[in-house]
């Protein structure tokens, strides 16, 4: 259909068409990245039962070539969905995949299971065997059927045992939200600790963990391992839990005890452990069931996410197709040693065509709106933007702290501010009926500055039937130590906004479905609505070009 072609995204990944979700066993093995992803080889919906895994795989993490899925729902252990999991690559070489399967019907019941490649000597591993020994791991009596999944990456402890962590409901159907550690000396076998990884009382039940080490403070370079030998106790890791009736990512920043095999998450005192809603966000918009790897190519941690769609399932059906990933991200810990910052992979540079230099060093007063000629549905924005002076801020009411996101449905683009709302219109069309904003305001609390970050879909369609929520969050950054500079770099690819605010410390996906762009007709701004002016130090806005994905293996074969 029309819209379906029209808000098919031209350089965040998605297969040809059908459903696809969360991103599965991301790795880099010799010289070609692989992204498996869940798969409904059927249709455009979810399709509980018959779950595979897709497989497309890269030389840049830009341009992708399709394979046949991975993993299908086959055998005896997975017959109702091959289900969420990790890679592993195993000493001499051989990757491992470690998956869920969903065996029997209704609710059914979930277990942990392994496969090898077919041919390790073929460059794409494109078959995969899934040995007659599954499940390695069963599910354990003190866990509801459908309560147990999402196998980690492995990684070697001090013992030199491998480990996994699993998500479980553990305690009956009111059970704790646990992260399991499975431990195991060949892979096969593996044995559960007394002790999980960490529990949340508030969190009902976990998906997707993800665990991992990050450098020093301020350091991009990422490290392979969970666990570094001697650096371990100066390492920080990052835990990551998908929570289910949130259906949002929330890390911590803390130590991983390597003798205990427990996460105790470093707090700050805006963070309350055991409550997640005080926990960090890889992005505060529409993404789930993230996954890291470790990039070896260019030693760094690399970050995929399911940006699912916010029309309704009959759209979907209509344009055949559902689901996009974000931009893969590097992801580090900020200087401050408390937070992560994200930026998209230096490779969709390479998709950059035509640059539009709007503006640069240009004031943008009170009720200012500048368009930028040239910038439309598939676009790169980079802006970066000096309040003059602090003075005009708001002030801050301590209340608002827990939902930024009803703070930016208040103060929305639309109403006037002190030191913002300023930041972009994206997607705009020319009668500006459509337009979807992303845009910060500062406040004052006490003697400090508080910078907010939103997302706002209101204006993003004229259709019906669309999600179009506010998103917000504030950016963790002293903006006077800044002198008052603060960036922001949005992805613009037809139905997706992806903003990455602060260089990276806080980051926004929409999904957005606008009429207009129908007739090619979209356009870039930047606005002021605050009373303080706002200068334009740079901004950079690039044209994108399509990437190639979807293509047949032919051509990374003879590259
Ligand atoms: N999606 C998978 C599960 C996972 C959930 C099934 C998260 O394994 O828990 O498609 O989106």
């Amino acid at each position: 259909t029309a819209g379906g072609v029209r808000t098919r995204s031209a350089y965040h990944f998605q297969p040809a068409k059908n459903w696809q979700n969360d991103p599965n066993g991301p790795m880099y093995h010799n010289g070609v990245y692989h992204l498996f992803y869940q798969y409904n080889p059927l249709g455009a919906t979810w399709g509980t039962g018959n779950l595979s895994w897709g497989h497309s795989v890269s030389r840049d993490l830009v341009n992708w070539v399709t394979l046949d899925t991975a993993l299908d729902p086959t055998a005896p252990f997975d017959s109702n969905g091959c289900w969420s999991g990790s890679a592993t690559i195993l000493p001499g070489g051989i990757p491992a995949l470690l998956y869920t399967g969903r065996i029997g019907t209704g609710k059914g019941m979930q277990v942990q299971n392994v496969a090898f490649p077919k041919n390790p000597a073929d460059p794409l591993l494109r078959e995969w065997v899934k040995p007659a020994y599954n499940p390695v791991i069963p599910l354990p009596a003190d866990v509801p059927g459908d309560n147990f999944r999402d196998p980690t990456t492995a990684w070697v402890g001090r013992d030199g045992m491998w480990r996994i962590a699993v998500a479980a409901k553990v305690g009956g159907p009111n059970g704790i939200a646990s992260t399991l550690i499975y431990r195991s000396k060949d892979f096969r076998h593996w044995k559960r600790n007394t002790l999980p990884l960490y529990t949340s009382r508030a969190a009902g039940m976990v998906e997707c963990p993800d665990l991992f080490p990050v450098a020093e403070p301020g350091v991009e370079e990422g490290l392979l391992g969970y666990v570094s030998g001697t650096v371990s106790g100066t390492v920080r890791h990052v835990l990551k839990l998908s929570v289910m009736n949130t259906t949002q990512d929330y890390y911590m920043v803390g130590r991983y005890d390597d003798a205990a095999d427990t996460f105790v998450p470093e707090l700050d005192n805006e963070r309350i452990l055991d409550d997640f809603r005080t926990w960090r966000r890889f992005d505060y918009g529409h993404v789930y069931a993230s996954k890291s790897f470790f990039d070896m190519r260019k030693n760094r941690r690399v970050l995929w996410a399911w940006a699912s769609e916010s029309d309704n399932m009959d759209d979907d059906i209509a344009k055949g197709w559902s689901g996009v990933q974000t931009v893969p991200r590097k992801v580090w810990l900020d200087g401050d040693g408390k937070q992560l910052r994200q930026w998209p992979i230096e490779e969709i540079e390479t998709l950059r065509s035509k640059r539009v230099v709007g503006l640069l060093g240009a004031q943008v007063n009170a009720g200012g709106v500048n368009k930028i000629v040239g910038v439309g549905a598939q676009a790169d924005v980079e802006a970066i933007f000096e309040i003059s002076s602090l003075e005009e801020a708001e002030t801050f009411e301590p209340n608002w702290l827990l939902d930024p996101q009803k703070l930016c449905e208040e103060k929305g683009a639309s109403v006037p501010g002190g030191v913002g709302p300023f930041g972009l219109l994206v997607m705009a069309s020319g009668d500006m009926q459509e337009h979807t904003a992303v845009f910060f305001r500062v406040f004052r609390q006490n003697d400090k500055y508080k910078v907010l970050m939103c997302t706002d879909l209101s204006k993003s369609s004229t259709r019906d039937g669309v999600y179009k929520p506010p998103y917000g969050a504030f950016v963790d950054m002293d903006i006077e130590a800044h002198g008052g500079i603060i960036s922001l770099r949005t992805l613009v690819d037809h139905s997706v906004v992806e903003s990455f605010g602060g260089g990276g410390r806080t980051c926004i996906t929409a999904r957005v479905y606008p009429d207009h762009v129908v007739n090619g007709n979209s356009h870039l701004y930047v606005f002021n609505n605050g009373t303080g002016a706002v200068k334009v130090s740079s901004l950079d806005a690039w044209e994108m070009a399509t990437a190639t994905v979807n293509v047949l293996p032919d051509g990374l074969i003879a590259a």
